[in-house]
């Protein structure tokens, strides 16, 4: 086994990036936080990879940071780390790479994902989970706020209520209520989870992976885009679609009644 905190191998255009700490049930620490910004960065800069998974080895997804790392002790003199810090250094690339990456990113998560790491995996395009699965915004529950950008996603995802709901009770939320609420693509059985987070990651490898970057870069832009704007977005971004040659190969494909074969150019 190997002793990287972060595993990563790829297979037919996906690359599939494993958390790796789990007797810390996937707990972030600096080493795995390094380690994980490399396996996007490699796969950012593989041509032949089109779409990734995320997921956590042994029971947990992740259990959000690291509360034994001595950085987030309390001082001697009382005072209390500096957490920003660490969402500056960490958490905040992590989530913009997630965002900007320009192939689909699935979250495959396997068990609970607590605090930032459930957060880390609402960053994701599609985040399906298993049955046995659950969310917690643990963060209240140790006097802090959600970060990894759940304060903006969250709402989005569930709207207001169910948001205030969640940060500030701090509850578990399976994943079968999480599909329910629509703060998740899927919830599936516990043995079917990597199967299926495969067959969707293969597919969008298989697809025309320039539009489905254009697709991401539009619906991340209309979270913060007027009506106006987005109207303008839309028409500039289908204008790069139009010009692709997946767009000639899908739409020949269609007239001609037989399977497009996209190509990602
Ligand atoms: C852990 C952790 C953990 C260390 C389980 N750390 N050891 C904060 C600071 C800085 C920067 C950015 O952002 C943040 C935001 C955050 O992420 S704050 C929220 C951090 N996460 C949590 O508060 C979750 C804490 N963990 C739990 O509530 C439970 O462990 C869950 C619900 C995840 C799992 O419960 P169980 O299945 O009952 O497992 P367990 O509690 O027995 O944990 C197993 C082991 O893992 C245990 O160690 P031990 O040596 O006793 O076997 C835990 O201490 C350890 N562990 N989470 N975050």
């Amino acid at each position: 086994m190997s002793d990287s905190t972060v595993l990563y191998e790829t297979a037919e255009g996906v690359a599939t990036v494993t958390l790796n700490r789990p007797g810390k049930l996937n707990a972030f620490n600096a080493r795995m936080h390094g380690e994980l910004m490399q396996a996007l960065d490699r796969a950012a800069e593989d041509d032949a990879v089109r779409a990734l998974v995320l997921t956590g080895a042994g029971r947990a997804f992740s259990a959000g940071q690291d509360l034994s790392e001595p950085s987030f002790a309390a001082k001697e003199n009382g005072e209390g780390p500096d957490i920003g810090d660490s969402l500056r250094k960490y958490y905040n690339p992590l989530i913009r790479m997630l965002r900007r990456l320009e192939i689909p990113v699935i979250a495959a998560v396997n068990g609970v994902a607590a605090g930032a790491a459930a957060n880390v995996a609402l960053a994701c395009d599609i985040v399906i989970a298993a049955r046995g699965a659950s969310f917690i915004q643990a963060f209240a529950k140790v006097g802090l706020i959600p970060d990894a950008a759940g304060t903006y996603h969250l709402p989005r995802l569930v709207g207001r209520a169910r948001a205030f709901g969640l940060a500030m009770l701090g509850d578990a939320i399976g994943a079968q209520q999480a599909a329910d609420w629509g703060m998740i693509w899927k919830c599936v059985d516990d043995d079917a989870l990597m199967g299926e987070a495969t067959t969707i990651a293969r597919t969008l490898a298989a697809g025309p992976t320039r539009s489905l970057a254009l697709i991401k870069e539009a619906l991340n832009a209309s979270e913060s885009n007027s009506f106006g704007e987005q109207l303008e977005l839309e028409r500039m971004l289908q204008q790069v679609a139009g010009k692709t040659d997946d767009y000639q190969e899908g739409s020949a494909a269609f007239l001609e009644k037989r399977r497009p074969d996209f190509k990602g150019r």
